[in-house]
């Protein structure tokens, strides 16, 4: 309910995701996106609807372009390195990411491992405060661990996008499995709670990826909140409008295309 702070026209959203240096390590980087300043300045010239980082980058960065771009700060992280049930835990409060300059609080839950009821806990607390203080928060709700069999199932989707209604979230972020129709149950069952995708692992070839973003919108979700699809792309100012026109301007995929690369 207080997501409207961050949606643009006809109710979108178009977020810039790069909290990957501790997620996945520097491995996902290259010359120009291993610095954030790269980053934010694409997310101003491109007029995305949110960055979403994690504290230190909000407070070394994001001080400076909080301005021209909301801040959407991460309240927990995990690096890629532990083995087994995957946990995240909270390192941020509520009240350190409004002082940086938060718009929008964000929190990965894993979903099914054995460590979700902690996850939870923490996520019931940030869900409290936030709203108490008008911030809107988004889950990245992804299950994972040795109990759930398979994440991108649309049975296994529809449970997370139904846990972040549950729990309180004003968005969620879920992985997107390629079944539009399978999805379209998957956003109703996250009624009121808005549904963004994650972008995944940089795709070949960009027709496929705008189309999969088109696919996303047509069963009902509200945009995208995408990291490696853009400041991996060739062209990343170029693939945010190509993205910006798709999602805000109903352009289909295969004139948004032309956006990459006329920039
Ligand atoms: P991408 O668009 O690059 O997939 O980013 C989305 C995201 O959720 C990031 O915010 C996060 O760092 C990453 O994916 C986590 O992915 P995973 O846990 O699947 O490795």
């Amino acid at each position: 309910m207080f997501q409207d702070k961050l949606l643009g026209r006809k109710g979108r959203i178009l977020i810039l995701a790069y909290d990957h240096g501790l997620e996945h390590g520097p491995t996902d980087f290259n010359l120009c996106s291993v610095d954030p300043d790269f980053v934010f300045d694409l997310a101003v010239k491109a007029k995305v609807s949110g960055v979403a980082v994690l504290p230190g980058v909000a407070e070394e960065y994001g001080k400076k372009y909080n301005f021209y771009v909301p801040l959407i700060v991460k309240l927990n992280a995990k690096s890629s390195l532990p083995q087994g049930e995957p946990y995240s835990s909270q390192f941020c409060s509520v009240k350190r990411a409004i002082l940086l300059g938060a718009s929008a609080v964000g929190y990965t839950i894993y979903l099914g491992s054995q460590n979700e009821a902690s996850m939870f806990k923490e996520f019931g607390n940030i869900v409290e405060e936030a709203h108490s203080r008008h911030i809107p928060v988004i889950a990245w709700v992804y299950p994972r661990g040795k109990n759930v069999k398979d994440e991108l199932s649309t049975d296994v989707l529809a449970y997370a996008a139904r846990t972040a209604l549950e729990l309180g979230a004003d968005i969620v972020k879920l992985k997107y499995n390629g079944d539009v129709e399978g999805f379209k149950w998957v956003v109703k069952n996250a009624g009121m709670t808005d549904v963004v995708v994650a972008g995944g692992e940089k795709q070949q070839d960009n027709l496929s990826f705008l189309k999969m973003v088109k696919d996303t919108l047509d069963a009902g979700a509200k945009g995208i909140a995408v990291g490696r699809n853009v400041w991996q792309s060739e062209n990343p100012l170029g693939m945010l409008q190509a993205l910006n026109k798709l999602i805000f301007h109903d352009v289909p995929p295969e004139k948004a295309l032309s956006y990459i690369h006329s920039v």
